[in-house]
């Protein structure tokens, strides 16, 4: 939980969050939508220097990583003076991250900042790293709580689900119909926290001429996201909307549906990075998508996983410490740190992103 962080509830607010986002798009990094003071608590702790930092994405070379890494992570360890990597599979598969996990315990990596593709199936590696000595922050998709110290969460689950089946109903309009749901992995826990948590959202009365009826999933691979974008259309001809809750899915999916018929019929929304999804806001695939800054997300895991590390935080509840540029953040209940709200990307806006 954001410490002193702005709570968007008002046009100025998000207005604020706006500027403060375009004020980071040159370099990618860090937003300090904050206003300083809060809890003081134990977070005046220093970070120890040369701390090795390795950053372990559910695969590399999709953008999104690319950013919440390889500039926000590695920005953050660079003023703290440690030693920034990242290493990792090309494919977001349940089991692929727990060689890299293990190479990464025997080169006494102090912490280990890792996206799981699957909540079990990188415990047991992730518990023999602890026992020799690393820290372990998961960030955008977690474990079971047991196997790490600290998990850094972009939003809150239900916070995610609920932009999502607004901005799907807002663009299919009043009269509803079918819709379904383009996923990344079958094992991914972020994707599955926010499908349960969708299907929550959408039980309410509000949402009563929404039918969610299938969820697909893509593996966070372009063309498999591509093709089963077609797929549902194949198989559900009255679908009104998609889902797609992942930069890899939502970009395919729009890319499809900018090719086809169903452009500007069938709504498309989801979680995008603005530089995917520009050309597809701009050409009417899809009306809006909603995401955070990766950048700060990376930068906050970094900050985070420094501070467990240098024995400022324990990784309880109530645990306290200042993350950079962003200011102070709070470890809540299960050892989650929210990073903030989603954020809307929407024609209006999109051209202040760079990301
Ligand atoms: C993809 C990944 C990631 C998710 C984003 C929104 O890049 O699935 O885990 O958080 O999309």
């Amino acid at each position: 939980m954001r410490i002193t962080g702005v709570r968007v509830v008002a046009a100025t607010v998000l207005a604020a969050l706006t500027l403060a986002m375009g004020a980071c798009a040159e370099d990618g990094s860090g937003s300090d939508t904050g206003t300083g003071s809060g809890d003081a608590g134990n977070s005046t702790g220093t970070i120890k220097e040369g701390l090795k930092v390795a950053f372990l994405p559910k695969q590399v070379n999709n953008p999104y990583f690319e950013t919440s890494d390889n500039k926000g992570g590695k920005s953050a360890v660079e003023e703290f003076k440690g030693n920034y990597s990242q290493t990792g599979p090309s494919e977001a598969s349940p089991s692929a991250q727990v060689s890299y996990i293990n190479t990464l315990s025997q080169q006494q990596t102090d912490v280990i900042v890792v996206s799981a593709n699957d909540k079990d199936a990188i415990c047991g590696a992730l518990t023999e790293a602890k026992t020799a000595g690393a820290k372990i922050v998961t960030y955008d998709s977690d474990t079971k709580p047991e196997c790490r110290d600290v998990f850094v969460n972009q939003a809150t689950a239900d916070g995610i689900a609920k932009s999502q089946i607004k901005l799907i109903s807002d663009a299919v309009g009043p009269e509803g119909g079918e819709i379904a749901i383009l996923s990344a992995t079958a094992n991914a826990t972020n994707q599955n926290a926010w499908i349960e948590m969708m299907k929550t959202e959408l039980a309410k009365p509000e949402y009563a001429k929404l039918k969610l009826v299938d969820t697909v999933y893509g593996d966070d691979q372009d063309e498999k996201s591509f093709q089963e974008a077609q797929g549902l259309l194949a198989k559900h001809p009255n679908l009104k909307g998609i889902i797609s809750p992942t930069t890899v899915g939502v970009a395919a999916a729009a890319r499809y549906l900018s090719g086809s018929s169903y452009k500007g019929k069938v709504q498309l929304t989801g979680l995008g990075t603005p530089n995917q999804m520009r050309a597809f806001v701009k050409d009417g695939t899809c009306k809006a998508f909603a995401l955070w800054n990766p950048a700060d997300l990376g930068y906050l895991a970094a900050y985070a996983g420094a501070a467990l590390a240098s024995g400022i935080i324990t990784g309880k509840e109530g645990d306290s410490f200042k993350a950079g540029k962003l200011g102070d953040y709070k470890v809540g209940a299960g050892g989650e740190i929210v990073l903030g709200d989603p954020f809307t990307f929407e024609a209006s806006n999109i051209d202040q992103f760079d990301f």
